[in-house]
């Protein structure tokens, strides 16, 4: 009776052996399936449709560099524009179409040392051998016409020497540069 109860915990744990065996030989031939079976799925991708990426980028760089000339008109009733903007480098001419005598002249007045600070006893003196004023230095009647062009980038105002109490303003920018870039991607 005795040798029969102690075989039977033997095979008992025999047994439990063996199955606790196979499992762990399971585990180790599911976790081995895993691990190798993961990369392939990705690799192979069959649940992924398979995806072709090209990228294309063209870079357009557009610099305005010619001068332009603006035409501000001096009416009756001021000049028009008033405010006019425009690139470093453009000149402006102002066409006299009023009755009176016009004589552009940077603010403020009388002094017209806000473009370049000058005054118009200097500037406008005879000889004067400085950078050209932004100072007609004369009148003009009717029909006629003065041409100024800027090479300092501000907000400029100037005034009628004539009549001072019409003003205009020139706004000079910083030449235009444009950049254009173009990105295709195609999946
Ligand atoms: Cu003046």
């Amino acid at each position: 009776m005795d040798n029969n109860q102690i075989p039977a915990p033997a095979k008992s744990s025999g047994k439990t052996g063996i199955i606790v065996g196979v499992i762990v030989v399971l585990l180790i031939i599911g976790a081995g399936y895993y691990i190798f079976s993961r990369p392939n799925s990705s690799g192979q991708g069959p649940m992924i449709p398979a995806t072709t990426t090209s990228t294309s980028t063209s870079t357009t760089t557009t610099t305005t560099s010619n001068p332009q000339n603006h035409v501000v008109s001096y009416t009756n009733n001021g000049f028009v524009p008033q405010t006019l903007t425009i690139a470093d480098g453009d000149s402006v001419t102002w066409v006299n179409n009023s009755t009176n005598e016009l004589w552009v002249a940077s603010a403020p007045h009388p002094i017209h040392n806000g473009y370049d600070g000058t005054t118009l006893q200097q500037h406008c003196a005879p000889g004067y051998a400085g950078p050209t004023p932004f100072d007609e230095c004369a009148a003009i009647a009717q029909g006629g016409s003065y041409t100024f062009t800027f090479y300092q980038v501000g907000s400029w105002g100037y005034h009628n020497h004539m009549v001072d109490s019409d003003q205009g303003t020139i706004i000079v920018t910083a030449p235009v540069s444009t950049t254009t870039v173009n990105v295709n991607v195609t999946q």
